[in-house]
């Protein structure tokens, strides 16, 4: 598949506030993220990969290798402990998260010159296009 790695800026975000609220994430901080311009940047040597979620209010990483279960702290975000696993499914770097939380995991792929990113919790999903910087 096409690779993922660079910098993203953020071009639409559809239903991130319900997303969110499957995750119980406060009002308050749902109405700051709701607003924020995301970048992501990936990384990738191998099958080990970095992803950072950048903003001007707070930032999120993750680092793992493909086909390993990872212990995943999702600070600043829901703050839960979850064992993710992420694995290629075609053209898509999915992962599942397994938790608390039901049907809870995302996607990523390239379509184009777009990186699609598509979040799922319970019945929410959430989803968001990156354009490359
Ligand atoms: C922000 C701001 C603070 C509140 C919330 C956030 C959500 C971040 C999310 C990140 C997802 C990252 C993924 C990484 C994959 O590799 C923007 C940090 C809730 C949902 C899917």
């Amino acid at each position: 598949p096409a690779s993922l790695c660079g910098t993203w800026d953020m071009i639409s975000n559809v239903n991130f506030d319900g997303y969110m609220s499957a995750l119980g994430i406060s009002v308050y901080l749902r109405k700051i993220a709701l607003r924020l311009k995301l970048r992501k940047v990936i990384e990738q040597q191998g099958d080990q990969y970095i992803i950072k979620t950048l903003s001007t209010f707070r930032n999120y990483a993750i680092s793992f290798k493909t086909g390993q279960v990872f212990e995943e702290f999702t600070k600043g975000l829901d703050n839960r402990h979850i064992k993710s696993t992420v694995t290629w499914q075609g053209n898509k770097l999915t992962c599942e998260q397994v938790g608390e939380k039901k049907n809870r995991g995302w996607a990523h792929w390239v379509e184009g010159d777009k990186l699609h990113l598509e979040l799922h919790c319970d019945g929410e999903v959430c989803k968001q296009v990156f354009k490359k910087n």
